[in-house]
């Protein structure tokens, strides 16, 4: 009985578990320049997922060599950093099922020109060096962005009053 109990209470902590998977999404300063914020955030509002954390700001140089570390070697690289320092961005934690895999799909691939019709890149912007949108590859580094953009206290644990509505469990 008490095994029964556990194993009921385990499935459903881990389905819960899952269904607060993180992801780090940013709109770029181009995205904010041509006035596209509303659309971006409105898509992964729609699609169901939760909103935790959203800010308003203009990104150092400094903290934009390490949330690319990654990148440095590419040729890209210091336009790149240029590019995201040149005006304000919209750095944001979403959270849901496979928040992170379906995030991306919801960006569209990296270059605009290989991304699908109905995606945020698909339909909203041209050259990959002005793809308008972040969002992290993986689970891992999902929780490395969202350590280096934003503090615990600015990530709100919250339940929409639609949830059930939304999840089966
Ligand atoms: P992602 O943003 O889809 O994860 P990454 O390969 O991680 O793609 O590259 C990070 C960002 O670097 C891209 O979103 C894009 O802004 C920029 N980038 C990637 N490849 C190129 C390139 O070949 N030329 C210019 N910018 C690039
Ligand atoms: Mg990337």
């Amino acid at each position: 009985m008490i095994c029964t109990l556990l194993s009921i209470f385990s499935f459903f902590s881990s389905a819960m578990a899952a269904n607060r998977e993180r992801t780090f999404i940013m709109i770029k300063p181009d995205g904010v320049q041509r006035g596209l914020v509303g659309k971006i955030i409105k898509k992964f509002e729609q699609k169901g997922f939760k909103l935790v954390a959203l800010k308003f700001m203009w990104p150092s140089e400094e903290l934009l060599q390490k949330h690319y570390a990654d990148l440095s070697s590419k040729p890209f690289f210091p336009g790149l950093v240029k590019y995201m320092s040149s005006g304000p961005v919209v750095p944001m934690v979403w959270e849901g099922l496979n928040v992170v895999k379906t995030g991306r799909v919801l960006l569209g691939a990296t270059n605009p020109a290989d991304s699908a019709p109905g995606t945020i890149r698909g339909d909203l912007c041209i050259q990959v060096g002005r793809n308008i949108c972040h969002g992290s590859d993986a689970v891992e580094s999902a929780k490395k962005e969202i350590d280096l953009w934003f503090t615990e206290k600015e990530q709100i644990s919250w339940t929409p009053a639609n949830e059930s509505w939304v999840y089966e469990d």
